[in-house]
């Protein structure tokens, strides 16, 4: 079999388009298998290229238009601009094999120029491989089957090898993209949110904090450990799709009763003396034993440095906060002089769900405080209700005591260790209490260590408040009702008695049910 015969019937133009098409979603395949949703994906400089040259007035449109289907809509563009851009890519490669007349050319060209452009706009030349060799096999593939295999192309009804062999690689670059889907949302790390000084890990004042939670926390089944990872740390907000602040776009203004008004921008925050610590969030509005709960490394400026030199009004007894969603919250002058400036979470970037690329953290009060997003710090002389003050919550001050039962392990020996995680805010935890026979007798549950300890305040500022684990294992003989309370690092009893969350946070005593394995 001479090219030229081979040549021929690969000429109709559409199955060169349609094959360069299958190869290129085989390459986006491949790179979502090994990358996911990193920076390493083909996808992802394409993503960027979307979010950064659409204007804002089409972002706030579409977000309008479409709500929560704007996000996914918007990676699907992209999607498409870089299985585009692969085809052409791939196109070219079959061309000239057909030009240059010399079989198998388009084979190496396909590898070679897949490999330079997901190389060249993801920077990633290792990573690059992933959608080089798929496309490659495809094009390989298409046109291996195109020139031999006439037996099977004589039963077939299509007289057209290659369109056959097209047809036969698009279904299984399809199954490709469904294995790849699944690898890939498997590497996608929640760290598809770079570390706060770039590189491939959190900096060193993180990384010492992340160890020490790490080496500390009990190892309780269905239960976070005693730092939540980003991805998994819960949520709660009032947009059904985040802003998106970029970092050079931000802005922060401290304005009203204060000396000096002060604008300060994201580079100037940076340069600023930081702080880095565990603190705690809890949503006042989450059920009892609910997941609105979580601890994060944090990394930040504290706003009393500031302040410091502004001489703000000493009258001014509030401060109202201002964000980019429209959300608003007033925090007391006492909160002020504790609050931060936060930028890192876990030695990353602050993510987009958390209020990136600046949020405020009050350590200690309850989640609506720590407004995300911030852009306006309002000193004033009076206090203003907040945006969930004015819906009839009471959730701005200092959080409720509380001990979660998550985990519930059954041991083979017959022995259960329930457990779970206990918070008190700036009080600190000092005891957790179980009782297995539905209050009648209690008992210490074990405590992970206490972490506040090794946060890294520079400043005068008291370590902020970080919640602790505890667990209890014993032998149940039979059905039992167990209990479990914290004890504040004051002394004081987790309340008995039971309310819902509106308007000041649940109260009352997790308990559950267990019995024995069979
Ligand atoms: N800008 C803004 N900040 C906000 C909110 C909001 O809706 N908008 N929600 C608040 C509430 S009710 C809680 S519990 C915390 C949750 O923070 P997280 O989403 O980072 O866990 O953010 C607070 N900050
Ligand atoms: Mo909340």
């Amino acid at each position: 079999m001479t090219p030229n015969t081979r040549l021929a019937s690969y000429t109709p133009a559409r199955w060169q388009l349609v094959t360069a098409a299958v190869a290129a979603i085989a390459a986006v395949s491949g790179s979502f298998a090994v990358a996911g949703l990193t920076q390493a994906f083909v996808g992802e400089p394409a993503s960027s290229f979307v979010v950064d040259t659409t204007p804002a007035v089409v972002v706030n449109t579409v977000l309008e238009t479409l709500g929560p289907l704007a996000q996914p809509a918007s990676f699907l563009l992209a999607l498409a601009i870089v299985t585009a851009l692969l085809t052409a890519t791939v196109l070219l490669a079959l061309e000239i094999e057909v030009t240059a007349e010399i079989q198998y050319l388009a084979v190496p060209l396909t590898a070679l120029s897949v490999w330079l452009l997901a190389a060249g706009t993801t920077g990633a030349a290792l990573a690059a491989v992933a959608p080089a060799l798929p496309a490659t096999a495809v094009v390989g593939l298409v046109e291996y089957a195109a020139a031999h295999d006439p037996l099977s192309v004589r039963r077939d009804r299509t007289p057209d090898r290659a369109k056959r062999a097209t047809l036969q690689a698009g279904f299984g670059t399809l199954s490709l993209a469904g294995i790849a889907y699944v690898a890939g949302r498997r590497r996608t790390p929640d760290s598809s949110v770079p570390f706060l000084e770039g590189g491939s890990r959190p900096p060193l004042g993180e990384r010492r904090l992340l160890r020490a939670a790490e080496s500390e926390a009990f190892d309780l089944p269905g239960a976070p450990g005693l730092v939540s990872e980003i991805g998994s740390f819960y949520t709660v907000d009032i947009n059904t799709i985040d802003p998106i602040v970029e970092a050079d776009d931000w802005r922060l203004s401290i304005t009203g009763a204060v000396g000096d008004e002060l604008t300060i921008d994201y580079d100037e925050l940076r340069d600023q003396p930081t702080e880095r610590f565990f603190s705690t969030l809890r949503c006042v509005g989450e059920g009892l034993n609910d997941r609105e709960m979580d601890t994060a490394v944090w990394t930040g400026v504290p706003v009393s440095e500031l302040l410091e030199d502004r001489d703000p009004d000493t009258d001014a007894t509030v401060a109202v906060v201002h964000a980019v969603d429209g959300y608003w919250n007033t925090i007391t002058r006492d909160e002020l002089e504790r609050l931060y400036l936060v930028y890192g979470m876990n030695g990353r970037v602050l993510p987009r769900e958390h209020g990136h690329p600046v949020r405020l953290l009050v350590p200690g009060n309850w989640g609506e405080v720590n407004v995300k997003w911030v852009t306006e710090i309002e000193l004033a002389l009076e206090d203003r209700d907040g945006y969930w003050e004015e819906r009839g919550w009471d959730g701005t001050g200092e959080v409720r005591t509380v001990a979660k039962l998550w985990s519930v392990d059954h041991h083979e020996d017959g022995r259960v260790t329930v457990g779970g995680h206990a918070y008190a805010g700036r009080r600190g935890v000092g005891a957790v209490e179980v009782s297995t026979d539905g209050g009648e007798t209690w008992t210490d549950a074990d405590l992970s260590a206490d972490l506040s300890s090794e946060s890294e305040s520079e400043s005068d500022l008291e370590a902020p408040d970080v919640w602790r684990q505890w667990r209890y294992t014993w032998e149940p003989a039979d059905e039992s009702e167990v209990l479990v309370r914290a004890i504040d690092g004051e002394g004081r009893l987790q309340p008995e008695n039971e309310s819902g969350s509106k308007p000041d946070g649940a109260s009352g005593w997790v308990s559950r049910t267990i019995r024995p394995n069979p």
